[in-house]
């Protein structure tokens, strides 16, 4: 659609805040990287709900034959990375993911008689967790994620039946999400025992694809309502089932949203050198109360940074991801055209060439 070669601006190694979960921990111990992990090298998002691989990604490039038991009632953790290994450069803004990509997360299981050798395909799913929108400060599971390094927690329910089971881990990334298709899905498979425990192996099966309408609330949907993404203080709809309950009279049943990470009120704050915020760091906006002038560059408003209908992402630090913020900017601005949500690696444009590429 954009014939516009010539305006190209070509920033090369540009980093996208896409993920991957690549490792576990069972009651704080870390289980090693990739360990009993099936993950593909590409943290690229799956965008259509009806993609054969919906269960447990495509093109998998790092699969063993380890099977790592947890015990039933354990806290679990997954770790998600921007590239496998974690951050793609030093401080990688983008590791775990882009604070830009504001969604649930989710865990499942599927009874297989072999983890290590099951097809992911043509299982039977239930749900055992879910994190999605806080109303009350806007928070994400997410944003729990990022806030924790990476480790989204949960617990593994304390009636789940011994044996082995894939087990799915899924973040939706909903930044996007405001038009049908837009919505990023991130989902990995670890292969587990579950030990001890109780009877059961689920409840409200669902299949993967099959599970997601494209059209559903929590897919569909703008979470930019005052161009703040908190879904306008509305409650958020997790797709799915919903998250099996145990049997009253046992352990207790498991709280559909893990606990919040003690401090989930912001990101830390960059470092401020004395004498301002650093080139392209936070220098005002909603609730910020660091530096208001510049150590290099100049404080400008950068409110709107998802403008609408036309999807332009705001880049004054191409590697930035900052959502309603001022920020410290040189004269030259970057921006990303978002309209196009299969194309992983748009073009890059300057404030005068965008001024004169026609609105889509
Ligand atoms: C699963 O755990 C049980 C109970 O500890 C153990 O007997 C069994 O060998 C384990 N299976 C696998 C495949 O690890
Ligand atoms: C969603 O799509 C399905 C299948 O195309 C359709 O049956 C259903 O009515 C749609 N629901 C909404 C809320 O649009
Ligand atoms: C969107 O991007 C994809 C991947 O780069 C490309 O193949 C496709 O032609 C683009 N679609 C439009 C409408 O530009
Ligand atoms: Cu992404």
């Amino acid at each position: 659609m954009k014939s516009s070669a010539v305006f190209a601006l070509a920033i090369a190694g540009v980093a996208y805040g896409h993920t991957i979960f690549q490792k576990v921990s069972v009651n704080g111990v870390d289980q090693g990287q990739l360990k009993a992990v099936r993950a593909p090298s590409s943290d690229y998002p799956i965008e259509n709900v009806n993609d054969a691989d919906f269960a447990c990604n495509k093109n998998i490039q790092f699969k063993d034959s380890n099977i790592i038991n947890i015990p039933a009632g354990a806290r679990v953790g997954a770790w998600w990375g921007h590239v496998i290994g974690g951050a793609q450069s030093p401080n990688d803004p983008d590791h775990p993911i882009a604070k830009s990509h504001k969604g649930p997360t989710m865990v499942y299981l599927a009874k297989v008689s072999n983890a290590a050798t099951a097809d992911a395909r043509g299982l039977k799913w239930f749900k055992i967790a879910e994190d999605g929108l806080t109303t009350s400060n806007g928070q994400w599971g997410v944003d729990r994620m990022i806030n924790n390094n990476g480790w989204q927690y949960f617990d593994m329910p304390s009636c789940v039946a011994p044996g082995n089971y894939l087990m799915r881990v899924e973040l939706i990334a909903l930044h996007s999400a405001y038009s049908q298709g837009g919505a990023q899905f991130y989902m990995e498979c670890a292969q587990i025992n579950v030990t001890g425990g109780g009877s059961s192996t689920g409840t409200d099966l669902v299949s993967f694809p099959g599970a997601y309408q494209a059209n559903h609330s929590g897919i569909t949907i703008n979470i930019y309502q005052n161009s703040v993404p908190n879904n306008g203080g509305q409650p958020y709809t997790i797709p799915g089932p919903p998250v099996l309950r145990c049997p009253a009279g046992g352990a207790p049943a498991p709280t559909s949203n893990p606990t919040p990470a003690p401090t989930a009120t912001a990101a830390p704050l960059p470092s401020q050198p004395a004498g301002g915020a650093a080139l392209y760091g936070q220098c005002g906006g909603t609730g910020w109360t660091g530096a208001t002038s510049c150590a290099q560059g100049t404080c400008k408003v950068v409110n709107d940074w998802y403008t609408r209908p036309i999807q332009w992402l705001v880049l004054d630090n191409p590697y930035a991801d900052c959502g309603n913020c001022d920020v410290c900017f040189r004269s030259l601005r970057a921006y990303q055209d978002f309209s196009n949500h299969s194309n992983h690696f748009p073009t890059f444009y300057t404030d005068e060439q965008r001024s004169s590429i026609p609105a889509a």
